[in-house]
């Protein structure tokens, strides 16, 4: 069975993984808690970032890139366009932007709220990388004023990945979302998988449960 090691960005593992109907067991890493002092966690990641997983003997880390593995090894074409779709394109555009180019620098932002000196709080950095984020958002919006979904008229795995950086930006640095991008949120987490894969993973269920609680 596939173990996925840490939530965080591996929401969007367990999300694809419910979706595709894969048995998987999330195994908690707690960033927080001392991480040098988590052998197996360090045995499969050394760097000591999450998510990882491991699959019999492959073991991998990068979010985008567990995602591709999955769909490649056992999608079965399932959320993925044919590469002669037209929406090809656009779905491997908009599976990758959602962490190079929206959750990425928005993880440079949280870095400093949560780790930075005081005096280091705001600096040039931070609204570079919010001018990153806004950037690449404007192409989100563009498309998703024309489609239902970021790679056209049907739900990709694209969804997963950039539905999660969205809703990451909302939830830490509180960011506000026009109609368009929260009518697409309320969209893709209607769904039954991304319910389910909120179930098994209680540090993210009970993170949004808290963030409710201060609304
Ligand atoms: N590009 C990576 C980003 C991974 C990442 O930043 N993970 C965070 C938690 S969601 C983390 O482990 N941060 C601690 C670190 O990077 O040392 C991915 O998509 O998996």
């Amino acid at each position: 069975m596939i173990t996925l090691y840490g939530e965080g960005r591996g929401f969007r593992v367990a999300w694809l993984l419910e979706e595709l109907g894969i048995p998987y067991r999330l195994r908690q890493v707690d960033l927080l808690d001392g991480i040098e002092n988590d052998h197996e966690f360090l045995a499969v990641n050394p760097a000591g970032f999450i998510p990882a997983i491991v699959d019999g003997e492959t073991i991998m880390v990068e979010s985008i890139a567990i995602m591709e593995y999955l769909l490649a090894r056992y999608g079965e074409g399932s959320l993925v366009p044919a590469t002669d779709d037209p929406a090809f394109a656009a779905y491997l555009q908009f599976l990758h932007m959602g962490e190079a180019g929206l959750a990425g620098p928005v993880n440079a932002i949280v870095a400093t709220i949560i780790l930075a000196p005081e005096s280091e709080q705001t600096n040039w950095t931070t609204g570079w990388a919010l001018d990153i984020f806004k950037s690449r958002l404007g192409l989100v919006s563009r498309q998703l004023a024309q489609a239902p979904y970021i790679a056209g008229e049907r739900f990709t795995a694209a969804d997963i990945s950039v539905t999660y950086a969205l809703q990451f930006a909302e939830r830490t640095i509180g960011f506000a979302f026009g109609t368009v991008e929260l009518d697409y949120i309320a969209r893709t987490t209607a769904r039954a998988a991304y319910r389910r894969a909120m179930d098994n993973c209680p540090a993210t269920k009970a993170w949004v449960a808290g963030l409710a609680g201060t609304k």
